[in-house]
């Protein structure tokens, strides 16, 4: 097939451009590169950015650290990648994830198929011909047989439609979408509005900076410390020899890193040793904590226990009783995805620092000077919108993508996403998603999941060609049962039971459904079956 590629271009030609388009040059975009070159098909890689490294890229606000361990949350298919690089601290800071993910593309030499500042329009199948036809917003039109959406599962970022930001004198950012230069926030007033995780890890940043800072929070949340350290070089070293028993031990637990769930219930314990548990895994430190027992997400009164440790915890920490109690979340733990901070509460004691509740009554609108809420004015400098994304689907569904006899991707998902593995959707041929919606992606260490989804999509289309097939479809049949099964497992935990992003609830209009599949290994299992079975559910045509 390789030989095929860029004979012709786009719309109308005989042969399309590329084997495979790939929209989008973050962790997903750049291995899916990699495995196709290894096939020797023709690939590109389209990217709005103009550089590498897709949600890192973007997130650059203060305080920007993964919530995995970087000695995790790295790519694992290459020993010699794994071995050569060194991280600087347990958990990395935004801008060494964006060294790595360009340290990988110089490795590779991926630039070289990376088409940088280009965002894709619409990604057209043609059924006549059987390819994709991806148009750009500058007007290119590039076509391919398969095309891979690597897009991101938290890459549109959300800017609530606030009445009169239009008027506002001052610069305003978004913490998904910050300047590539440094914001100084000294001598400034500052608003924050939104207390989630980008909130979280920003606030003791820009509260140390700003001349006050004020925290609209509407809904608080748990945290849980962090305890970042520096990497030392022995411990680095030691993880390095043994980098294999860890890859192993984090393929067999909840969520795809090296700590297994405690086989307990919370409730079959003593209080004592229930809060020496909890205990044990604040210390630590990171989301472990919600491995403590494991019926956390599945008994309210279990959960129960485990929230009120947090919120003791944030008690003992904030010296205002009144403010503690309005940082307390009363909801379920880990139903929205724990944060993890440094010095977030804390950050509540400092005489800069206002917490502005708008739980009842929402930030009305925003002046030319300020904002104002519950009827008073706030007068600010500078206003962060630490306000999330339209998290899993809104990357896809901002693409026009059209499927068989025209039908657009948005209107199939009118009533919530519908995916065979978060892989394929019936009626759009030859289009995969890396941790698509239905797949377990953002409930597990995001990297190696991206790496089992690149490595089943080129396995997948690797089968296609050596049986001199074409198009590769996911049945109505396997979908409707996947989507089942989706909403069954989730049906059963208490994550349907508040407002996440995971639900989409964020986002006005977007229709509630829980979008992640829970059971990272369950998940695996069923992808190696379905290969196993020349990939049961899709029709190889
Ligand atoms: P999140 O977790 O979606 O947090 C967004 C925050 O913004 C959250 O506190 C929201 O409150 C708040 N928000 C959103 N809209 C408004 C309006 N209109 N008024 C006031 N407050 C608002 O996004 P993050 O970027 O922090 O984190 C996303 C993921 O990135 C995170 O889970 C990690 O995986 C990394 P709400 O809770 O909706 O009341």
């Amino acid at each position: 097939m390789g030989e095929a590629g860029r004979r012709s271009n786009g719309g109308g030609a005989a042969h399309p451009d590329f084997d495979v388009l790939i929209v989008g040059a973050g962790f997903g975009g750049m291995y899916m590169l990699l495995k196709l070159r290894e096939l020797g098909l023709s690939a590109r890689v389209l990217e709005t950015g103009s550089g590498v490294g897709g949600t890192w890229y973007w997130n650059r606000y203060p305080g920007a650290r993964c919530d995995v361990e970087s000695m995790e949350y790295c790519y694992q298919f290459s020993d010699e990648l794994q071995q050569e690089w060194n991280w600087s601290e347990r958990y990395s800071p935004q801008p060494e994830i964006l060294d790595y993910a360009n340290h990988v593309a110089d490795r590779y030499d991926l630039r070289r198929d990376i088409q940088f500042d280009t965002r894709v329009a619409s990604a057209v199948f043609h059924e006549d011909r059987g390819v994709w036809v991806l148009e750009t917003e500058g007007g290119e039109q590039l076509s391919a047989t398969y095309c891979v959406m690597a897009t991101g599962c938290l890459s549109s970022a959300n800017v609530p439609d606030f009445k009169g930001l239009e008027t506002f004198r001052g610069p305003w950012y978004h913490t998904g979408n910050w300047p590539h230069e440094e914001v100084d926030f000294s001598g400034q007033r500052v608003a924050v509005i939104g207390t989630g995780s980008s909130a979280i890890q920003s606030i003791p940043v820009i509260a140390e900076q700003a001349e006050h800072l004020y925290v609209f929070q509407r809904t608080p949340n748990y945290a849980v410390p962090a305890r970042n350290t520096p990497l030392a070089p022995e411990v680095r070293d030691r993880i390095k020899e043994n980098y294999a028993e860890l890859r192993a031990l984090e393929k067999t637990t909840r969520n795809g890193t090296q700590y297994p769930i405690n086989d307990v219930s919370a409730l079959d314990v003593s209080a004592q040793e229930r809060e020496r548990r909890f205990q044990a895994m604040w210390d630590n430190g990171g989301l472990c904590y919600m491995t403590s027992f494991n019926d956390l997400l599945l008994s309210r009164e279990a959960n129960d226990t485990a929230a009120e440790f947090i919120r003791s915890r944030i008690r003992e920490t904030v010296d205002d009783p009144e403010k503690a109690e309005l940082l307390s979340p009363k909801s379920v733990v880990g139903c929205k995805r724990l944060c993890v901070d440094t010095d977030y509460y804390k950050t509540y004691n400092r005489s800069n620092v206002t917490l502005v509740d708008v739980s009842q009554s929402p930030v009305e609108k925003i002046t030319a000077d300020g904002l104002i809420a519950k009827g008073d004015a706030y007068q600010v400098d500078t206003i962060v919108f630490a306000t999330g994304f339209d998290a899993m689907t809104g990357s896809l569904n901002r693409i026009d993508i059209r499927g068989r006899g025209g039908r657009t991707l948005k209107d199939k998902w009118g009533e919530g996403p519908r995916t065979y593995l978060g892989i394929a959707v019936a009626g759009f041929p030859n289009l995969f998603t890396i941790t698509g919606p239905g797949s377990p992606s953002v409930l597990t260490n995001m990297l190696p999941s991206i790496e089992q989804h690149v490595e089943f999509i080129s396995d997948m289309i690797d089968y296609a060609g050596e049986h001199d097939r074409r198009t590769v479809e996911a049945t109505a049949e396997a979908e409707d049962e996947w989507v089942g099964h989706v909403n069954l497992l989730a049906g059963k935990t208490l994550y349907p039971s508040c407002n996440s992003w995971y639900l989409g609830v964020n986002i006005p209009g977007k229709p509630r459904v829980f979008m992640p599949y829970l059971g990272y290994q369950a998940y695996q299992e069923k992808c190696r079956e379905v290969a196993a079975n020349g990939y049961e559910g899709f029709q190889v045509g």
